[in-house]
């Protein structure tokens, strides 16, 4: 491969930088200029009382976290809880929810969400489910869009940095987990320096059941690069998965230079198809693993974890005609396939120009087998005979790409801080907008899926800078919205986002809205220890364990006074909330417990440890404003001596 030239290289690394912290970038202007609809503010009025047309679910990023917002209010619905532990509602605090963030590692509070996809049905999105990923400790989050709760989390053995991740193909048979960082596999000790030709890049395709359920259905044994996105064919490509690559160099040290020496790195394309069917034949070897996968069961209210042990691994190799490679310039960061599923656009970050990639020609070349070499005996494919075409002059740096469903492609540049519009299979141009500032991902509802609802545009921005007021060195991240559906895009509106929200999916809220649930029944609650009316209320003795049935309705708990508990005593408070009425949750907040409240929906039982350190009479009380009584929910434990 032909170097790099080392001046422009330079240069684009000085832009890299100053787009991320520079002054004097155009990121600063405070222009909003002509694209600033003049009647923006009716456009994303949503009355009191009315609703929003679209759902967004926009990544946390290191909050770990999945947050909802409407569309095109802008208004943040709701956070969900994922990866990270979250007092408001004790996820991860409580004992039904702690197994919700074991891992190999043990329990991991925190974690790094990326990218959020949504469940699909014949290449639509269906509104089932979103799924997320975590790139630090790599795990895969199914969050139900019934109860907008995760009830799932699998961890991904052998990944480290579970980047290219968490997207579905198309009838969500799989959902996909790439490997960033590469690695030994399976990991061991060996010296760094001989990483080069040692380590690798496994890919791990879950399957995904009727249910929602997952499960590790194969990994595959890919060379040592790192796999940055990836999307999967639609339509005619149903089948495929395609994954960037970066650092095809395998440099192991200073990779802000070392890996950007190649002028091509590749988009692997994966013909999953023909692994599952390998795989379906007992091909693939088993292979050691040790991963964690937690799963929220709706009827006994309670996470459990089961550790695995075996994965089925596949040398790529030995599948004729399952994976190549086509070449794609410059370190690509973002790889997508349009509704079409015909051409797949690379996003070569230290590039001016796009890539596109078509999958008919890519066919042709494997069948001709129009090869220019090999990497790792995987066979590169010759990068003329699969190039649909390139778009010039788009801006600087483009990061990712999304589609209007009518022939257009929307396409975010980092370094130039803009959103380029421009056409399929023409690759002219044909509008271009400055978001504010430095813009990575961009989100068109259903934009990933075959039939994009393509009428707003949201981009999601590194930099916030001066586009609300100061709150001091830490400013939230920001996002913008467009109004996409004319010829020319029209920005409507600023909101700020929580985390770093990398990436986002929409979707109608009439997909979503009539399934959302209102309450759980108390008559299908099955938690161990539920107390499903006051008078199943009882204070049981084990030792030093001390469990209390308790329960919630306006306004009083059951039991309220509580004596008999003792210093070193350890007290578990399973409180069921007896309502039956949409949003009516009451708290329990204990005094001095080192863990968080609880927040219990109608219907559900939910656990607190409590370990009292003094004699006294310590008070507890409901944190959640639930009647004109709600001040009086509250209730006395008396602790004596041992
Ligand atoms: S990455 Cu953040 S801007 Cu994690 Cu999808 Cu491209
Ligand atoms: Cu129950 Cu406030």
């Amino acid at each position: 491969m032909k170097k790099l030239n080392s001046i422009l290289f330079l240069t684009m690394l000085s832009l890299l930088i100053t787009a991320c912290g520079g002054e004097n970038n155009n990121g600063t202007d405070k222009a909003t200029g002509g694209a600033m609809a003049s009647n923006a503010a009716e456009r994303v009025y949503v009355a009191p009382g009315e609703h929003d047309e679209f759902y967004a679910f926009i990544s946390g990023g290191y909050s770990g976290n999945l947050t909802v917002y409407g569309l095109p209010s802008g208004r943040m619905l709701k956070e969900i809880p994922v990866f990270s532990q979250f007092p408001t509602s004790g996820y991860g605090y409580s004992e039904e929810t702690k197994p919700m963030l074991m891992t190999s590692h043990g329990f991991v509070p925190w974690g790094d969400s990326h990218h959020p996809d949504i469940s699909q049905t014949n290449g639509e999105t269906d509104g089932r489910w979103v799924f997320i990923n975590e790139n630090n400790t790599p795990r895969i989050a199914r969050i139900s869009l019934e109860t907008f709760e995760t009830e799932e989390i699998i961890e991904i053995p052998h990944s480290a940095g579970n980047h290219s991740s968490s997207f579905v193909t198309e009838n969500t048979e799989y959902v996909v987990a790439g490997t960033r960082f590469s690695v030994p596999y399976p990991q061991k000790d060996m010296p760094i320096e001989d990483m080069k030709g040692n380590f690798k890049g496994p890919l791990t395709f879950i399957a995904v059941g009727d249910d929602g359920r997952m499960k590790i259905d194969f990994q595959l044994d890919m060379p040592g690069f790192n796999y940055d996105l990836s999307h999967p064919g639609r339509g005619d490509s149903h089948g495929w998965f395609f994954f960037t690559t970066y650092n095809t160099e395998e440099a192991h040290t200073m990779q802000e230079v070392n890996a950007s020496q190649n002028d091509k790195d590749f988009i692997a394309a994966v013909n999953w198809k023909k692994i599952q069917e390998y795989v379906r034949n007992g091909g693939g070897e088993q292979m050691d693993a040790e991963y964690a996968h937690n799963v929220y069961d709706h009827s006994t209210h309670t996470a459990t974890t089961t550790m695995g042990n075996k994965v089925t691994r596949v040398d790529p190799r030995k599948v004729e005609g399952a994976v190549f490679f086509m070449p794609t310039p410059k370190s690509p960061h973002g790889c997508d396939v349009d509704p079409s599923g015909e051409y797949i656009v690379g996003n070569g970050k230290l590039s001016t120009d796009l890539t596109v990639h078509s999958f008919s020609k890519m066919l042709k070349a494997i069948e001709n087998k129009d090869f220019t070499g090999e990497a790792y005996d995987i066979p590169i494919l010759n990068f003329d005979s699969t190039l649909a075409g390139t778009v010039k002059e788009g801006g600087l740096g483009p990061l990712h790409t999304e589609f209007d469903g009518k022939g257009n492609a929307y396409t975010t540049f980092f370094i130039s801080s803009e959103v380029v519009k421009w056409k399929l299979g023409t690759w002219e141009v044909l509008d271009r907008q400055p978001s504010y500032y430095s813009v990575g991902h961009l989100m068109i509802p259903g934009g990933n899926s075959r039939n994009p609802e393509g009428k707003y545009l949201v981009s999601m921005n590194k930099i916030t800078k001066d586009r609300y007021l100061p709150t001091g060195p830490e400013l939230e991240h920001s996002a913008q919205l467009y109004d996409i559906s004319g010829e020319k895009m029209e920005l409507l509106l600023d909101f700020p986002t929580h985390g770093e929200p990398h990436y986002a999916a929409g979707i109608s809220a009439e997909k979503v809205k009539a399934n959302s649930r209102k309450i759980y029944r108390l008559d299908e609650n099955k938690h161990a220890f539920a107390a499903t009316s006051e008078d199943q209320t009882k204070m049981v003795r084990e030792g030093n364990n001390v469990h209390v049935y308790m329960t919630t309705v306006r306004s009083h708990f059951s039991p309220d006074n509580l004596e008999g508990i003792k210093v070193g005593d350890k007290v578990f408070f399973h409180v069921t909330n007896l309502e039956q009425d949409f949003d009516v949750p009451h708290g329990f907040a204990m005094i001095g417990a080192n863990t968080s409240e609880l927040l219990i929906m109608p219907g559900q039982t939910k656990t607190v440890i409590w370990e009292p350190k003094k004699e006294g009479v310590w008070p507890f009380y409901c944190t959640d404003f639930c009647s004109a009584l709600h001040q009086e929910m509250q209730g006395y434990v008396r602790v004596s001596g041992k």
